[in-house]
């Protein structure tokens, strides 16, 4: 039997609901619910969190297209059964299986996820998924399609920076997504006190049309989906569903009902908001269903559950063995020299050049951040090039950084390839920490199902873009407009993190960070990007760095993961010197002006890439120097120059004459303005001069 509904709000909304097969899949959700919990509670698993209450989103599920794209959250297992028909898979996930579709048992259970289903990798952070929903809403909106995004969460989720974040990419580019608020009024045990006043109110006030609906109702539920989603379609941008559902068990299988909530109430709730029962009451009413039937049904279902359960038993469980796979997706490079005409180029230029290259390659990529679509080309002109010839591929973003990282990679997600974010300073990224640190996620999380490529560029560390004064003058960045920034990212599982010293650099490795299937965060030095090719104390440019600020036309790559080796002077090599970025100008001014009073060579290990960063080149030049020095412009509390010090001493002992030394910027919260004080803050060639000199007497 089927509700003809198709005059709900006109014409076009050529929907009819099976509500018979809708009405299993309630069920069945129910029935799989109340098996799960049992399990749970004779010990066979760790975990469980319920659906019960919530099985109307369904309905809301049935309203939509296959083609649509959703983020789920963990009530969501009717809607995961009404977009998938997939029974087996809940229960792999929580019987930890290999065969897990959505995160192959490495995942808690209840995190819905599937990329050839279009569903986005559930988290478990309260509505951390939303600002990747935004980013496909954002694609699908720059494509033309006719695809939207549903993205669900809790009332609790609604109070979320996350949650903010979405609503406010929907409804300032007027894009195709479907909120919906699923409202059991409990966020664990606090009741209400997530928003003031009404929720539709608040949504249409901000340019979001909304209804509110009963989520104990099915068929109102259902009717309201399809007016959204007509809403939607018909191009008059994003809705919100505020449903109103019951919770009818406890938060979770580790947290104890009665502890916090009134028998009363739950008896209440129990009796009137049960959208299956009221659902199967309705169907009798009709007279599609008779008592007896529904009776049947749950057996037959509770049979077929537990005879898939046992078929599942039977599958493979994770072995150890395969804890590190799918850890991180660095791309595997590709031998290819450059052919274009060398030119001498800034690393500003370069990198302008790279996201041409970029943009004319690829004409759904983009670029998106604060300020990069006007003339100037965002604050430090890096997209000035793009902005002149192919303006439609850099789009100026609200003040929201969060709100950047979530467009770019959710439509990175969707596209499998990356876009481009710009975080104007490096400093300003920590909003968004949470979605970077999700998104260096997903492949790990999914078993691989899920890639995340993202390009995030960001100026950092000191100075703002002007010349670089061989070791003075950093910049007056101060507070807010100088951190390093590796030290935020290079703990990050999942994360490539990158650091170019030179233009040549600049824009091969910035090329092949946008081949990655991982997120890259692209650390580009304020210092660096008018600088000139590093000079010694005479003013005499250093050759061996001096060549690659001449850049190939047209486009080339240079592999990530891979330092450049550099040697300053004859003979043996007596010291090591690791670093990245400016340090790198810094410790060649630095050789250059030691090697003409020692004997011997120095040897600079350029990184390049941070994470992963290049072992075999640095375990090769301690071994051959015996003295080594780590150079970095982070402050000296648990930085990524830290880590690198350990590292050596860890694997190279044996091969050290001296006590590794590391350099780097004092541990206070970052250089201040004025210059006295900015000076004595970074480590500059005259600091590693003496530490050279203090290493070469040990
Ligand atoms: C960002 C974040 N903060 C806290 C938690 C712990 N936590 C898990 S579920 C939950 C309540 C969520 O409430 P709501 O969004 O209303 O969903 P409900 O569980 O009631 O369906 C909290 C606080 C979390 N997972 N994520």
């Amino acid at each position: 039997m089927t509700v003809n509904i198709q005059d709900i709000e006109s014409d076009t909304l050529a929907t009819s609901l099976d509500v018979m097969a809708l009405y299993r899949t309630m069920l069945t959700a129910r029935v799989m619910n109340d098996l799960l919990k049992t399990r749970k509670t004779q010990g066979k698993y760790p975990f469980y969190i319920g659906c019960a209450g919530h099985e109307s989103m369904a309905a809301v599920i049935a309203a939509l297209n296959e083609t649509d794209w959703l983020a789920l959250y963990y009530r969501d297992l009717a809607a995961w059964l009404q977009r998938t028909g997939d029974t087996y898979g809940p229960l792999r996930e929580a019987y930890s299986r290999v065969t897990g579709p959505m995160n192959a048992g490495r995942n808690m259970p209840a995190h819905y996820s599937g990329r050839a289903l279009r569903i986005l990798p559930g988290v478990s952070e309260v509505a951390g998924l939303c600002p990747f929903a935004g980013g496909v809403g954002f694609s699908i909106q720059r494509e033309r399609s006719d695809e939207l995004v549903l993205c669900s969460t809790g009332d609790g989720g609604v109070a979320t920076n996350d949650f903010n974040v979405l609503f406010r990419q929907a409804s300032v580019h007027q894009l195709p997504v479907l909120m919906v608020v699923e409202d059991n009024s409990w966020a664990i045990t606090m009741s209400g006190g997530q928003w003031a006043g009404s929720l539709v109110e608040w949504s249409r006030a901000g340019g979001v049309y909304a209804e509110e609906v009963d989520g104990s109702n099915v068929i109102a539920t259902y009717e309201s989906a399809c007016r959204l989603v007509q809403h939607i379609r018909s191009g008059k941008g994003p809705a919100l569903m505020h449903l109103r559902v019951g919770l009818l068990d406890a938060h979770s299988s580790s947290t104890d009902i009665k502890s916090y909530r009134k028998k009363e109430e739950i008896e209440l709730t129990v009796a009137t908001k049960d959208p299956v029962q009221n659902f199967g009451r309705w169907l009798i009413e009709n007279g599609s269903l008779q008592e007896s039937d529904i009776a049947r049904m749950r057996k037959e279902i509770r049979a077929d559950l537990e005879r898939i359960e046992k078929e599942i038993l039977l599958e493979p469980v994770p072995t150890a063995d395969r804890v590190m796979n799918h850890q991180i997706n660095v791309p595997i490079w590709q031998e290819n020299t450059p052919r274009g005409a060398l030119r001498p180029l800034t690393m500003l230029g370069a990198i302008n050049e790279a996201l041409v290259e970029l943009a004319q390659r690829d004409p759904d990529f983009f670029v998106y951040g604060q300020d990069v679509g006007s003339p100037k080309g965002g604050v430090f002109g890096a997209t000035a090039s793009l902005v002149k010839q192919h303006p439609q591929q850099v789009i100026s973003s609200p003040l929201n950084e969060q709100m950047i990282i979530g467009i770019v990679s959710g439509a990175s997600m969707r596209a499998g390839k990356a876009r481009c974010a710009e975080i104007q300073f490096v400093d300003y990224h920590q909003s968004a920490t949470q979605t970077i640190r999700l998104a260096a996620r997903f492949p790990y999380q999914t078993y691989g199902d899920w890639n995340s490529p993202l390009l995030i560029r960001t100026k950092s560390g000191s100075g703002g873009g002007g010349p670089i004064s061989s070791s003075s003058a950093a910049g007056g960045g101060a507070f807010g407009h100088s951190n390093a920034g590796e030290q935020w990212f290079t703990n990050v599982p999942g994360l490539i993190t990158v650091c170019p010293s030179t233009p040549f650099d600049a824009k091969g490795l910035l090329l092949e960070s946008a081949r990655a299937q991982s997120p890259v965060m692209f650390l580009e030095r304020g210092r660096l990007y008018r600088s000139e090719p590093p000079k010694d104390a005479e003013g005499t440019a250093i050759q061996v760095m001096a060549d690659y600020w001449h850049v190939p036309d047209g486009y080339y790559t240079l592999p990530l993961g891979k330092a450049r080796r550099l040697r300053i002077g004859d003979g043996p090599v007596q010291v090591a010197i690791i670093a990245w970025g400016t340090m790198v100008l810094e410790a060649c001014t630095a050789a250059a002006n030691m090697v003409k009073h020692v004997d011997g060579a120095i040897e600079i290990v350029d990184l390049r890439t941070l994470i992963p960063f290049d072992q075999k080149a640095i375990t090769a030049a301690v071994k051959e120097a015996s003295r080594v020095i780590v150079v970095t412009e982070e402050i000296d509390l648990t930085s990524f120059g830290r880590h690198i010090h350990s590292w050596i001493v860890q694997n190279c002992f044996y091969d050290l004459d001296a006590t590794p030394v590391l350099l780097s910027a004092l541990a206070a919260p970052a250089a201040p303005y004025s210059t006295a004080e900015e000076t004595a803050f970074y480590p500059s060639a005259a600091t590693i001069e003496t530490s050279i000199e203090d290493l070469l007497v040990e």
